[in-house]
């Protein structure tokens, strides 16, 4: 939408707007507006609810409405307040470490390592250690994808196999040797008790240990991973929520294409 009246609204926004003061955005500017939800260990009934207020009056929030209450089990009830947050974040100091590389296509990237990489580029995927979720990397991988972005096993260039869930990191790393891939994939889920991290770090520190780490690219993924975690953890990149297997692709093959000459010394 652009021009006319949007554009009187942006400006009489935009006249209130600090970004050094950032503040959610509900109906107007700067109204603080929030939703949020959570379960407490209590019955669902009217001191329940004024437990729910004062949690999130706690948590910054003023003009309080508990919007939505239902018991989830005996003793627990889920909450859905709604109220004006008081917090600000300065947003023009805020800096992220990202994957900075420009997506590619499918059509692109299979293109690019038949330019680039001139063979086929060998992916090996699992969900490692006691994590038993499958849907990330079969979003990442399987071929039909998910949310309309293909994943790796449709790619023309990639020989991509998908290991599953709950596979021992000895057993990845085994798999891809056995199969001399290239690239490893980890997804992780449950970060109860910072499993992830252990998960996670133990395939770095087994890959380090059998002289592996610069043989394959290792990347991982997974709701709550982010690059910055990912850089810090060893890998060489990291993907959450929102990204798909072009995303990975991409970086992957670039990243290839740039090492290639040191990889196959
Ligand atoms: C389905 C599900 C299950 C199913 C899994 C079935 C299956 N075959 O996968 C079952 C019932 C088995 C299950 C079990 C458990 N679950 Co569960 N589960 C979910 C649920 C509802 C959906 C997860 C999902 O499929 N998301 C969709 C995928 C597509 O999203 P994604 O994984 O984020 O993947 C995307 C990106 O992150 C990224 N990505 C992911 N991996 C990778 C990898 C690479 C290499 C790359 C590049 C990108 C990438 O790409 C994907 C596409 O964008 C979530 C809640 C929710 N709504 O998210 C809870 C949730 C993940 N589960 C949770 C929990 C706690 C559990 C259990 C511990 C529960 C229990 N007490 O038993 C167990 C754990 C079992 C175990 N040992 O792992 C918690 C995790 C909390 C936390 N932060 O740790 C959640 C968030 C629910 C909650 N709110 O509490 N679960």
């Amino acid at each position: 939408m652009s021009g006319g009246l949007y554009d009187l609204h942006k400006k009489e926004f935009d006249k209130t707007l600090d970004l050094r003061r950032l503040r959610p955005y509900g109906d107007t500017m700067n109204d603080g507006k929030a939703q949020m939800s959570f379960t407490l260990p209590v019955k669902d009934d009217e001191r329940g609810e004024e437990a729910a207020r004062r949690i999130a009056k706690a948590m910054g929030l003023t003009d309080i409405n508990v919007v939505f209450h239902n018991v989830l089990d005996s003793g627990f009830t889920f909450y859905v307040v709604y109220g004006s947050c008081t917090h600000t974040v300065d947003y023009t100091a805020i800096q992220v470490q990202t994957v900075e590389v420009e997506t590619m296509t499918m059509e692109e990237v299979d293109a690019y390592i038949k330019e680039n990489i001139g063979r086929k580029v060998v992916v090996v995927g699992a969900s490692t250690g006691t994590d038993a979720h499958t849907v990330g990397i079969d979003a990442i991988m399987n071929r039909k994808g998910f949310a309309g972005h293909y994943g790796l096993e449709r790619y023309e260039m990639i020989e991509a196999l998908n290991m599953g869930s709950q596979v021992p990191n000895e057993a990845l790393v085994e798999k891809a040797l056995e199969l001399q891939a290239d690239v490893l994939l980890v997804s992780q889920t449950v970060t109860q008790k910072d499993i992830h991290i252990q998960n996670l770090t133990e395939l770095i520190e087994l890959l380090e240990a059998e002289n592996l780490r610069d043989r394959f690219i290792v990347c991982c993924g997974g709701a709550r991973i982010t690059h910055e975690l990912a850089k810090e953890l060893g890998y060489d990149a990291g993907f959450g929520a929102g990204k798909f297997a072009e995303d990975v692709a991409t970086f992957v093959v670039t990243k290839m294409a740039r090492r290639r000459p040191a990889m196959e010394a």
